[in-house]
C-alpha cells in the first residue's frame, strides 16, 4: 500500500468561504478536500486532509508524516510568516514539501512576504485560490513517484 499525501492546513482555514471570498474565494475547506482527494486519486494517491488552529498540533503532525507520508503539502496561513518551529520541524520531514496559498502573499502587505515554511519547501503554489492545493497535490505526487 502506497503511503498519502499529508494535506495540511494552518489556522482560521477551518472558516474559509465565510469572510474575505474576494481574497480567499468561495470555497469552503470540505470543498478543498474534495478537489485534492480527486486530483491526489488521479495520481493514484491517497489524502490524509487536516487542518488546525494550533501550531503544536501541526507539528505534531508534520512529525507523524515523516514515517506516514510520502509527501506534505502544507497552507501554513499565519504562521508560515512567524514559526520557526514549524520550518524546524519541515527540515527534519525527510519527504517533499509543498507549500501553498491560496492568495499570492507576495502580492499583499509587506509582512506576507517572508515565509519561513519556505526555506524547507521545495517549491511553493500561490494565487489560485482552491487550485493551488489541486497543483501543489499534483506536484507533490510527481515528486514522490520520483523518489
Ligand atoms: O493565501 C493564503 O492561503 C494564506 O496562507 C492565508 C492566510 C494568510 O495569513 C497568509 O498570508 C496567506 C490567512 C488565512 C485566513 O483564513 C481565512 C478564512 C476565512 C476567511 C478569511 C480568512
Amino acid at each position: 500500500m502506497s503511503k498519502p499525501i499529508y494535506v495540511l492546513s494552518g489556522p482560521n482555514l477551518n472558516l474559509l468561504g465565510a469572510r474575505e471570498p474576494e481574497i480567499y474565494g468561495h470555497q469552503t475547506l470540505e470543498d478543498i478536500r474534495r478537489l485534492c482527494e480527486a486530483r491526489a486519486s488521479a495520481s493514484g494517491r491517497e489524502i490524509v486532509f487536516r487542518q488546525s488552529n494550533h501550531e503544536g498540533e501541526l507539528i505534531d503532525w508534520i512529525q507523524e508524516a515523516r514515517l506516514q507520508a510520502c509527501a506534505v503539502v502544507i497552507n501554513p496561513a499565519g504562521y508560515g510568516h512567524t514559526s520557526v518551529a514549524i520550518l524546524d520541524a519541515l527540515k527534519m520531514v525527510g519527504v517533499p514539501v509543498i507549500e501553498c496559498h491560496l492568495s499570492n502573499p507576495a502580492a499583499r502587505e509587506a509582512f506576507r512576504r517572508q515565509t519561513y515554511v519556505s526555506l524547507a519547501a521545495t517549491g511553493v503554489v500561490s494565487g489560485f485560490g482552491a487550485a493551488s492545493y489541486e497543483l501543489a497535490v499534483e506536484a507533490a505526487a510527481g515528486l514522490a513517484r520520483q523518489a
